[in-house]
């Protein structure tokens, strides 16, 4: 069995909608954000960041469960349980992995940065926010020109590259209407009944953790 703490964000999102892909039974939990779940004694023992996703797999195969957090290490380890979403020939995976990393490291990272610069515009810094804002929607290019000529971001197949990519899309879908190919792919995947459960996993009406 595998419990998921979680919540309405792209990183819980990638958790959830790659559990939904495997099939494995799970329960979750929604940890409220706003009101400080995350901080809670209870909490900070699964994840000393006081930082959703946490996946307890506990049946790992080890003596004790796996408490897992980050949420691309979390996709990861469920592709690698249950042989899902990752091809098994290395140039394959290369790519997957490449498009992984270029939303994990350049827009993922950087929209952080943004977020945090403009928690303090007080200090004048959301000049800088916007800066960084404007350089995730100009990479946003680069995944719509490979949409263009592929269904999905690392080829013919549906891949975790697709789920870690999702969630932080889907959050910008309206900045990033430009992008014909990309918002085709989002349209198609909201579709997909995997994606439409996942997201819903990761929802308030999901429940609460104990
Ligand atoms: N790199 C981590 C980031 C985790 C993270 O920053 N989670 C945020 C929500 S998206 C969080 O729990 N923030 C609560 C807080 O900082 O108090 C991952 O990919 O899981």
């Amino acid at each position: 069995m595998i419990d998921l703490y979680t919540s309405t964000t792209p990183n819980g999102q990638r958790a959830s909608l790659m559990l939904e892909e495997t099939g494995l039974p799970y329960t979750g939990h929604w940890i409220d954000l706003s009101r400080g779940e995350q901080r809670q004694p209870a909490f900070l023992k699964l994840n000393p960041s006081g930082r959703i996703p946490v996946l307890v797999d506990h049946d790992s195969g080890k003596e004790k469960p796996l408490v897992l957090t980050q949420s691309v290490a979390i996709v990861l380890y469920l592709a690698e349980k249950t042989g899902k979403l990752l091809p098994e020939d290395p140039v394959g995976r290369a790519r997957v992995y490449e498009w992984m990393q270029f939303h994990a490291t350049d827009i993922s990272t950087t929209l952080f940065n943004a977020f945090y610069l403009q928690r303090h515009s007080l200090f004048g810094l959301s000049l800088a926010a916007s800066i960084l804002r404007k350089r995730v929607l100009g990479l946003y290019r680069h995944f719509d020109a490979q949409l263009a000529t592929h269904p999905y971001l690392a080829g013919l197949d549906y891949t975790i590259a697709d789920v870690i990519v999702l969630p932080g899309a889907l959050a910008l879908e309206k900045r990033l209407q430009g992008y014909r190919h990309l918002t085709h792919w989002l349209t198609e995947l909201k579709q997909r009944p995997t994606v439409r459960q996942g997201l819903a996993a990761s929802s308030p009406e999901s429940g609460h953790a104990d």
